[in-house]
C-alpha cells in the first residue's frame, strides 16, 4: 500500500484529536499532534516546554521556529515514511510553506487536507466540558475565545492554501463522534 499523508485542520475543539486517534488506528499510520508534543515538552520541563508554556496557557501560537523544528524532527523518523496524519500542524502560512518544502525535499507530497467545520458556540461548550474532565490550563472561556480568534486570523487562511492545491475536503464536525468519524471515512474513500 502506498503511504497516506494527511493534514487535519479545524478550529480548537472541532474534534481533530478525537478523529485523528480513530483514523490513524484505522489507517495504521502515526498520529502526529504538535499540541500533544508541546504538552509533553511542558510536562517534561524541556527548554522548548519552558518557552511554550506561557504562550499555550494564553491561547496564543507557539513560534513557527519551534513548531516547525519539532514537526520536522518527528516527520524525519522512520515510521513517518509509511505516511502520517498531522493534527494541529500547520497552523500558519509559514508552517504550511515549511511543510511543503520539507515534503518536497523528501520527495513526498500531501494526499489530502481534511478540514473539520463546527459552530463556534458548540466548540466553547465542548472545551468547557473537557476542562471539567481533563483540567487543561488553556480550556477556560477567555482562552478558548482567544484560541478561536487566533484560528480565524492565522489558521483559516490555510483553507484557501490547500483549496488552491486541490487537496482540501471540508467535513462537518457537528454531530456525534461516530457520525463525524463516518463522514471522515467517506471523504477519504471518495
Ligand atoms: P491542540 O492540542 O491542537 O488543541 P485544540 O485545537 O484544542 O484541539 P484538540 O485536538 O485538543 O481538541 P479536539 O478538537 O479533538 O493545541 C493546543 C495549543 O498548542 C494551541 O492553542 C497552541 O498554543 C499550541 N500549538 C499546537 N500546535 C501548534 C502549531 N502548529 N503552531 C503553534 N502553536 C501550536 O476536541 C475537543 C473536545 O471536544 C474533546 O474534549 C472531545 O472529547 C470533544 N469532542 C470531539 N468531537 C466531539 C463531538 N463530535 N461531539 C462532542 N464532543 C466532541
Amino acid at each position: 500500500m502506498s503511504a497516506t499523508r494527511i493534514v487535519l485542520l479545524g478550529p480548537p475543539g472541532a474534534g481533530k484529536g478525537t478523529q485523528a486517534t480513530a483514523l490513524t488506528q484505522h489507517l495504521s499510520i502515526p498520529h502526529i499532534s504538535t499540541g500533544d508534543m508541546l504538552r509533553a515538552a511542558v510536562q517534561a520541563g524541556t527548554p522548548v516546554g519552558m518557552q511554550a508554556k506561557a504562550v499555550m496557557d494564553a491561547g496564543e501560537l507557539v513560534s513557527d521556529e519551534i513548531v516547525i523544528g519539532i514537526a520536522g524532527e518527528r516527520l524525519a523518523e522512520d515510521d513517518a515514511k509509511k505516511g502520517f496524519l498531522l493534527d494541529g500542524f500547520p497552523r500558519t502560512l509559514a508552517q504550511a510553506n515549511a511543510l511543503e518544502g520539507l515534503l518536497n525535499r523528501l520527495g513526498a507530497g500531501l494526499d489530502r487536507c481534511l478540514a473539520l467545520t463546527v459552530d463556534n458556540e458548540a466548540v466553547v461548550e465542548r472545551l468547557l466540558r473537557r476542562a471539567e474532565i481533563e483540567g487543561r490550563a488553556d480550556d477556560n472561556e477567555g482562552t478558548i475565545r482567544e484560541r478561536m480568534r487566533v484560528y480565524d486570523a492565522e489558521t483559516a487562511p490555510l483553507l484557501e492554501f490547500y483549496r488552491n492545491r486541490e487537496l482540501l475536503t471540508e467535513i462537518s464536525g457537528t454531530g456525534s463522534v461516530e457520525e463525524v468519524r463516518q463522514r471522515v471515512r467517506e471523504a477519504l474513500d471518495s
